[in-house]
């Protein structure tokens, strides 16, 4: 293997590509990209448009991830990064478990979207068995990036539509730092007008950053949030620096699509302000 291939940074990104509605890798790649950072896509399925459409085409993947993995072992590939975003099945979950095992080392950061549901509900494609298998890639993740109904699936909490207690959001952080991830943001936490994520990092103090909610969250906010911590983590950038600079993104992504009037199921228009990210 040629040692001088390292000298640039790059992620492995596992994620499904939606050809059309701004979401998953079709954000992630340039994203990362723009961050100055090699992405290397590890496809589980191929959708025409994402499935918050009335209708789409799609091809599952996951018999061919793993000769297309084993390609890259061929190679002698390694990363200095490995993302994880939706992933369609138990057996989807277990390929990503053999190549963390495969590619994780004590120098790469893994960075896990457990991808398990929203505003308090699991997605009804995401099972019991689906559910176990992702506390165990969970468990080898070193930043995860849930949500608050995900961070309450994975402790076994219930979700609850009253206010949020910080006290109470914080020991779902404290919770998910006992399954194995050293730093975790939990997002999309309401609060009246402003909307707030938890950043729980090991031995600091718990921070929590509001922002002014502007519309609503639309498809695709939360792959352009991760993937914004994943380039941040393998370029070193501080994680607390990391969570304010990907929610105020996202935040002007939102305004300049409701300036645009693009309709809610074509995600965000980032392409827009790619140019002011670093
Ligand atoms: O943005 C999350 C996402 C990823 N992949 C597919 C989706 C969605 C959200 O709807 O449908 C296929």
């Amino acid at each position: 293997m040629s040692s001088s291939r390292n000298n640039q940074k790059k992620i492995a990104v596992i994620n499904d590509i939606s050809g059309f509605g701004h979401c998953s890798l079709a954000v992630t790649m340039p994203i990362i990209s723009v961050m100055k950072v090699q992405c290397c896509p590890v496809l589980t399925s191929i959708l025409s448009n994402h499935t918050g459409f009335e209708s789409y085409f799609f091809e599952d993947y996951t018999d061919r991830m793993q000769p297309y993995i084993d390609q890259w072992k061929k190679l002698e590939l390694s990363f200095h990064g490995i993302s994880t975003g939706f992933l369609g099945s138990k057996e989807q979950i277990q390929i990503v478990l053999g190549f963390l095992e495969y590619f994780k080392t004590k120098d790469n950061v893994v960075i896990v979207d457990p991808v398990m549901g929203d505003h308090g509900k699991i997605y009804s494609t995401f099972t019991p068995e689906m559910c176990a298998e992702m506390k165990k890639l969970v468990s080898h993740a070193d930043i995860l990036t849930p949500n608050l109904t995900e961070a309450c699936i994975l402790t076994d909490t219930q979700f609850h539509q009253d206010k949020w207690h910080m006290a109470e959001v914080a020991a779902l952080g404290e919770k998910i730092g006992e399954m194995g991830p050293d730093k975790i943001v939990i997002t999309g936490i309401p609060q009246g007008e402003y909307i707030a994520n938890l950043c729980y990092e090991k031995g600091k103090e718990p921070r929590f950053f509001r922002n002014h909610k502007v519309g609503t969250s639309r498809p695709g906010t939360g792959d352009i949030f991760s993937a914004i911590i994943a380039a941040d983590a393998v370029n070193g950038t501080d994680f607390q620096v990391s969570v304010r600079k990907a929610s105020h993104f996202v935040k002007k992504c939102i305004l300049k699509t409701i300036e645009m009037d693009l309709p809610y199921t074509d995600g965000v228009c980032f392409e827009e302000l790619l140019g002011t990210l670093k």
